[in-house]
């Protein structure tokens, strides 16, 4: 069975990071390894949070795990504890690579949404993640993300993508945007989650994926709700599930995007605040192991 090292936070309430990508990831037949950057009362939008930093551990855990010739099939990387929390990642990357040339690093650089940073977050963070991104095979970030780490104006560029009708017309946005994002990662890139309208005033949530510099492929789904926390976590443990399973990039975007499609309706329609996030628990048997 794959094995896949999950870095993200624990947080107890609000089925965010490893709460809600542990489960999903077993789901889909590979081993999720977890390792918490972070201990949290709760993801960090509920108003009283009790957060334990976990970096002084984590030199210890890697270091375990080599020792005992631990070799996984793939690392995901989600949110940080600390911005110091990622030289010792990077040397685990590196020595993971080393064992296992086939490696697969997926990052998803938690830091913001919708044009604003997460609480605790900082200009440090961002540099965090520019750092890690050098080594990602797959890097998934929100838009408000993507602007960060490209240095993009996020509400220049979600007003002009508003004002482009035509798929031509995002494409030359999205263009710039991931051209610059390839500068920083040697991986394929997925900005995920961005709301559109389509013609006929539908709602729908878009996914650019590209694979090398020039070549974008536009991925929609109707958008079932509002967004809610814990969503980019549940996208981006199905794709890492599903890519250490041979699937390719664009199958495992459309996988991940029709189950958080189905997670938000489904909370929508039980009324979950949303806040709780994404009611998935009874929805897991919808999770196919295979393409
Ligand atoms: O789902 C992203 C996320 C992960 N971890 C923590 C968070 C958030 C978003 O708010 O607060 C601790």
């Amino acid at each position: 069975m794959k094995k896949l090292a999950v870095i993200n936070d624990l947080s107890g309430v609000g089925r965010s990071s490893l709460s809600i990508q542990l489960p999903v990831v077993s789901t889909l037949s590979v081993t999720a390894c977890p390792v918490p950057t972070a201990i949290l009362s709760s993801h960090t939008a509920f108003k009283e949070v009790a957060k334990v930093d976990f970096k002084d551990h984590l030199s210890g855990f890697f270091d375990a795990w080599n020792k005992n010739g631990f070799s996984f099939d793939g690392i995901l990387i989600g949110y940080l504890g600390d911005t110091e929390e990622h030289p010792l990642i990077e040397d685990f990357i590196r020595e993971q690579k080393k064992r296992n040339p086939e490696l697969t690093v997926i990052l998803d650089p938690v830091m913001a949404d919708n044009g604003s940073l997460y609480r605790h977050m900082t200009q440090k963070h961002i540099e965090a993640m520019l750092s890690l991104a050098k080594y990602a095979d797959l890097l998934t970030p929100n838009l408000t993300e993507a602007a960060l780490l490209a240095d993009f104006d996020y509400e220049g560029m979600k007003e002009t993508l508003k004002d482009c009708k035509l798929d031509a017309a995002k494409g030359m946005v999205f263009n710039s945007l991931l051209s610059a994002l390839h500068h920083i990662t040697p991986g394929a890139i997925i900005v995920t989650g961005i709301e559109e309208e389509n013609e006929a005033g539908e709602k729908m949530l878009l996914n650019v994926l590209s694979e090398t510099d020039g070549d974008l492929r536009f991925i929609r789904n109707p958008r079932t709700g509002n967004g809610r926390p814990g969503t980019g976590d549940l996208f981006s443990a199905i794709i890492s599930a599903k890519l250490l399973k041979g699937t390719d990039h664009e199958k495992a975007c459309r996988s991940a995007a029709d189950f958080v499609g189905l997670a938000i309706k489904h909370s929508e329609e039980l009324n979950v605040p949303v806040i709780e996030g994404v009611q998935f628990e009874d929805l897991l048997r919808h999770l196919s192991d295979s393409d």
